[in-house]
C-alpha cells in the first residue's frame, strides 16, 4: 500500500472520530434544551459539564489530527476541495467588479463613511470626451441594503401645492387619476358637488388636535368614504390636468419579483361609520383595459385600528412572486386606493399619505421555517425546503460515522427558547445548521432541488439583470459545537455556465473567531455584493444562485454554523451617464434607485488630494433619474463622483 493511501485511512479515521464527537456533542446539546423543557425528566445536575468535556475531547482530537495533516503537507482528501475552491476563486478574480473595487474612496477622501465602494463609469461615450474635453466621471455608490424602490409619480401627494388658506384642500392631485363619476350619483342632489371633489389633495394644517403628526412633508390625499370613491395609478393613468398619459410610472410585474405596497391611512375622520373599508391594491390591465387586482389589503375602520384623526397608520399589500405563467406576468402595474364601502354606511373621509411601492426578491424559504420541525428532542431535522444540498464528497463515509447519511450534515433547527441557547435575533422560530466539514453546502438556484422533490419547483427564478446592483445578506453564528478558529463558511452568488457548473461571482468568506462571535445566541449579518451587472458578463441574464458552503479544511473542521433569513435584495446600480455640454456647462445624468440621496464630488484630477475634493449638490434621486448640470464655467478637466448618502 503506497504511503499516501495509509495516510488518506489514517486521516479518514481520524476525521470519522471527529465527526462523531460532533454527532454526540450536538445531542448533547439538543437533550439539554429536552430536559429543561419537561420537567418530570431527571436533571443531569450540571449538564454544562458534558459540552466541557465534549469541548475539549473534541479539541484534543483536532489537535492530534492537525499534526497528522501537517506531517503530511498535503493530502490526498483534501486536494477536490483544493481544486474546487481555487475554480471559484478563479471566477471571482476574472470579474470586472473585484477589480474596480479595489478602488476605495478613502484612497482619496478622508472620513469616507459611508462610501465603501465606487464604481468605475468611464464608458465608452466617455472615452471620447475623454479625450476632447480632459473629463472623466467616476462614481462612488454607497452600499444600502434594501429592496429596489419603484417611482411612483406624486407618491406623497406634494403636487400641487395647496395653499395655506381656508379651506386647506383643492380637489387637484398631480399624477393620480380619479374614478369615473358612477350612475349612482348625482352633483345635483349634492350642492352640487362634482365627483372629482370627493378625492383631492390637503395641506396638513398645524392646528392642535387636527396636525397629522407623521405626515410625509406637508401634504396628504383625502378620499370620501362613498360607494367607488378612488385613485389610481398606472401607466396609462390621466390626472385631471392631463389630457395625454405621460407614461411617467412605468413599473412592471416581473417574473421572480414580488411587490410591496404601503400606505399611511388615517380612518374615521368627519364622522365615518365603524365598519366602513378601504382596499389598497395592485393591479394589471387585461386586454380590455379592465383593472384587475393581483394582490388587496381592505382596511376597515374602527376606533381600535385608528384611536387618532393625526396619526396615520401603515397598511401593507403583497404580492406573491410572479410566476413565468400569471396573466400579469411582464405587464404593466397599477397601484389603486378606493373606497369600498357599502350604501349602508357612507360618510367620512379616509386619509392617505407616502404610498411607498418596492420590488421584492423571496428567496423560496430564506428562513428556514419549512418544514416545521417538532419541538421535541432533538429539535433538528435534516429536512430543508427549496434548498439542494451539496453531493457525499469521496472522502466520507457513512459506514465509519454510525451510518450518519452525508444530508444529515446540513438541516433546519426549532430555536429552543432555553436560556444561553435562544438565538435572539432568529427571524421566525428556525434557523438552518451546517456542519462545519470539507464540502457541506446548501445552495438554491433555477434547477436546483431540495431533499423531498423529485423535479426542480422552478420556484427561485431570478435572473441577473443588466444595470442592476445586488446584495445578498445572511445571518449567520460560527463557534458552535466547538468549532476552531479559523474554520470557514463561504456565501456566495453563482450562476450556472453551459455545464451546469456553479461559477461563483461573488463572495464573502467568513472566518470564525471568538471576537466575531461572542456569543452562540446572536446572528450576524454578512453580506456578499455585486455593485453592477455589465451586459458583457457571462452571468448578464443567467438565473441567480445563492450557496451557503462550509470551506473548512481537515486541519480546522469541527463545530456547526447556525444561518438565518436569506435575503436577496436588487437594486438600480448608481451610474452616472450621458455627459453632454449645454450652454457651456458641464451636464451628467444620475441613474441610480429611486429616493436615494446623492452627493456630487468634483475633484481637479483623479490622483487629487482629498482636501481637493469639492462639494457641488447634493439631492434626493426621485425618479431614478436626475440631470447634474455642474455651475462652473471655463473647466479645463474635472473628475466627477457620487457619492451616495445614508
Ligand atoms: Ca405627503
Ligand atoms: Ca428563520
Amino acid at each position: 500500500m503506497p504511503l499516501s493511501t495509509k495516510h488518506n485511512i489514517l486521516l479518514a479515521e481520524q476525521l470519522c472520530l471527529s465527526l462523531n464527537m460532533l454527532k454526540t456533542m450536538k445531542v448533547a446539546r439538543y437533550s439539554l434544551k429536552s430536559e429543561v423543557r419537561n420537567p418530570n425528566v431527571e436533571r443531569n445536575p450540571k449538564p454544562e459539564n458534558r459540552i466541557t468535556r465534549l469541548a475539549r475531547e473534541f479539541a484534543l482530537t483536532l489537535a492530534r489530527q492537525r499534526s497528522i495533516l501537517s506531517g503530511l503537507r498535503i493530502s490526498g482528501f483534501c486536494l477536490p476541495a483544493i481544486a474546487r475552491a481555487a475554480g471559484r476563486v478563479s471566477g471571482i478574480l476574472a470579474s470586472d467588479f473585484f477589480r474596480v473595487s479595489a478602488i476605495r474612496i478613502s484612497d482619496f477622501r478622508p472620513n469616507p463613511s459611508p462610501i465603501t465602494r465606487q464604481v468605475y463609469v468611464p464608458q465608452a461615450v466617455l472615452t471620447g470626451l475623454l479625450g476632447l474635453l480632459g473629463l472623466l466621471v467616476l462614481l462612488a455608490g454607497a452600499e444600502t441594503l434594501r429592496a429596489g424602490n419603484l417611482y411612483l409619480p406624486n407618491a406623497s401627494f406634494a403636487a400641487p401645492v395647496v395653499p395655506e388658506t381656508n379651506p386647506y384642500a383643492v380637489p387637484d392631485m398631480a399624477a393620480w387619476e380619479k374614478s369615473a363619476q358612477p350612475a349612482w350619483y348625482d352633483p345635483s342632489q349634492n350642492d352640487d358637488t362634482p365627483w372629482a371633489d370627493l378625492m383631492g389633495t390637503f395641506y396638513n394644517v398645524p392646528f392642535p388636535g387636527e396636525y397629522i403628526d407623521n405626515c410625509d412633508g406637508s401634504q396628504a390625499a383625502f378620499i370620501f368614504a362613498l360607494p367607488g370613491a378612488a385613485i389610481f395609478q398606472d401607466y396609462d393613468s390621466l390626472d385631471d390636468a392631463s389630457t395625454n398619459a405621460s407614461h411617467a410610472f412605468n413599473a412592471k410585474f416581473n417574473v421572480g419579483r414580488s411587490y410591496n405596497l404601503t400606505v399611511g391611512v388615517i380612518g374615521g375622520g368627519g364622522g365615518m361609520q365603524p365598519g366602513a373599508t378601504l382596499q389598497l391594491s395592485l393591479y394589471y390591465r387585461d386586454a380590455f383595459s379592465n383593472l384587475v387586482i393581483v394582490a388587496a389589503t381592505t382596511i376597515t375602520n374602527s376606533t381600535t385600528m385608528f384611536p387618532t384623526n393625526t396619526h396615520l397608520v401603515d397598511f401593507q399589500v403583497q404580492t406573491p412572486t410572479v410566476q413565468p405563467g400569471d396573466a400579469w406576468a411582464g405587464q404593466n402595474l397599477g397601484v389603486q386606493i378606493a373606497s369600498t364601502v357599502g350604501f349602508d354606511i357612507p360618510g367620512g373621509y379616509w386619509d392617505v399619505d407616502n404610498v411607498r411601492l418596492v420590488e421584492e426578491i423571496i428567496v423560496p424559504n430564506y428562513s428556514f421555517e419549512s418544514p416545521v420541525v417538532p419541538e421535541v428532542n432533538p429539535y433538528a431535522i435534516p429536512d430543508l425546503a427549496a434548498w439542494e444540498k451539496s453531493a457525499q464528497p469521496a472522502w466520507y463515509d457513512p459506514s465509519q460515522n454510525d451510518d450518519t447519511p452525508w444530508a444529515d450534515l446540513m438541516g433546519t433547527f426549532y430555536n429552543v427558547p432555553f436560556p444561553g441557547e435562544y438565538i435572539d435575533n432568529c427571524d421566525g422560530a428556525q434557523a438552518a445548521f451546517l456542519f462545519a466539514l470539507p464540502d457541506v453546502a446548501i445552495y438554491q438556484d433555477y434547477n436546483s432541488m431540495d431533499d423531498g422533490s423529485t423535479n426542480a419547483s422552478h420556484a427561485f427564478n431570478v435572473t441577473y439583470t443588466v444595470g442592476k446592483a445586488y446584495t445578498l445578506t445572511v445571518g449567520v453564528l460560527g463557534g458552535g459545537g466547538g468549532m476552531p478558529d479559523g474554520a470557514t463558511l463561504q456565501l456566495s452568488l453563482y450562476y450556472r455556465d453551459d455545464f451546469s457548473n456553479q461559477v461563483t461571482v461573488a463572495a464573502t468568506t467568513i472566518t470564525n473567531r471568538a471576537t466575531l462571535f461572542p456569543t452562540n445566541t446572536h446572528l450576524v449579518d454578512f453580506q456578499v455584493q455585486i455593485p453592477g451587472i455589465q451586459a458583457t458578463d457571462p452571468w448578464a441574464g443567467q438565473n441567480i444562485g445563492i450557496q451557503l458552503l462550509s470551506t473548512a479544511n481537515f486541519g480546522n473542521s469541527g463545530g456547526y454554523w447556525d444561518v438565518d433569513n436569506v435575503r436577496l435584495t436588487e437594486v438600480v446600480a448608481p451610474q452616472l451617464s450621458h455627459p453632454v455640454w449645454l450652454g457651456g456647462n458641464f451636464n451628467l445624468t444620475l441613474q441610480s434607485d429611486p429616493g436615494t440621496h446623492f452627493e456630487i464630488l468634483g475633484m481637479p484630477c483623479i490622483s487629487s488630494p482629498p482636501s481637493d475634493w469639492t462639494s457641488l449638490v447634493t439631492f434626493t434621486n426621485t425618479t431614478g433619474a436626475i440631470l447634474f448640470s455642474d455651475p462652473a464655467a471655463g473647466l479645463n478637466q474635472r473628475f466627477y463622483s457620487a457619492h451616495q448618502l445614508p
